[in-house]
């Protein structure tokens, strides 16, 4: 038996966008916010001090592991729900966690129980990616270092991206390319480490003996 919830958690440091993510995928996601003391750069007037929350559904045909299936809002899915009559439905709920280092503390207790982690790099700003390689650590060792997870590395729309490449080089892990205002990059991510999950409870079940093909 396939579990049906899947929560995500969505860490990185201050100003990667992580509140942004969980807005973008989900229009009914919520978020705890306090207003910074001035403006951190064009637009960037709130800073996460709770946590943000979003659900999502992932609909998928068949259960190959090939399968990229569909991921989207709740109300998505209600809308088009008799589309997808029949495929296999998981729930996800992405945890968005603060990003100031500070909030340490917050971002362990929100991560725990994750199935998989986003990392969300803001790839215009060198000090974010030297920082994420702090929350990088900070992940393996709340969540132990078979956790699956991906990296993103955000505002790939802007002309000051630094580069998925060289930023791979920089973290010493594959990243991928995203934009979360375009919503580029985002769902593949999430859609990967979903599968990561799965193929990784399947094997589980494999090793115990549980699942008879
Ligand atoms: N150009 C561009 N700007 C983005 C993108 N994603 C987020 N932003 C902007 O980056 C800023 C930070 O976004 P947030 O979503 O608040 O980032 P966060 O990671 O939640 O920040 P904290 O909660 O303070 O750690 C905002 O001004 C967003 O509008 C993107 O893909 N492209
Ligand atoms: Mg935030």
């Amino acid at each position: 038996m396939e579990k049906n919830k899947f929560k995500i958690f969505i860490t990185g440091f201050f100003n990667a966008g992580k509140t942004t993510l969980i807005h973008t995928l989900d229009d009914k996601a919520i978020s705890v916010e306090t207003k910074l003391a001035e403006e951190y750069e064009p637009g960037k007037t709130h800073t996460t001090t709770g946590f943000d929350l979003g659900r999502l559904v992932w609909v998928r045909p068949n259960l190959n592991f090939d399968t990229e299936g569909v991921l989207m809002s709740k109300s998505e899915y209600f809308r088009d729900k008799k589309e997808y009559s029949g495929w296999h439905i998981i729930n996800v709920e992405l945890k968005g966690s603060p990003g100031q280092i500070q909030f340490k503390a917050v971002r362990h207790i929100l991560g725990r129980g994750s199935d998989g982690v986003i990392l969300l790099i803001d790839g215009c700003d060198l000090a974010n990616i030297g920082n994420a390689l702090v929350i990088r650590e900070e992940i393996t060792t709340n969540l132990g270092k078979n956790i699956p997870l991906n990296i993103i590395a955000n505002k790939a729309d802007r002309e000051d991206y630094y580069g998925n490449e060289m930023i791979s080089d920089l973290i010493g892990e594959e990243v991928y390319k995203g934009s979360v205002l375009d919503n580029i990059g985002i769902k593949d991510a999430i859609i990967n480490t979903l599968k990561i999950i799965v193929n990784k409870s399947n094997d589980n079940f494999n090793l115990k003996g549980k699942v008879v093909a």
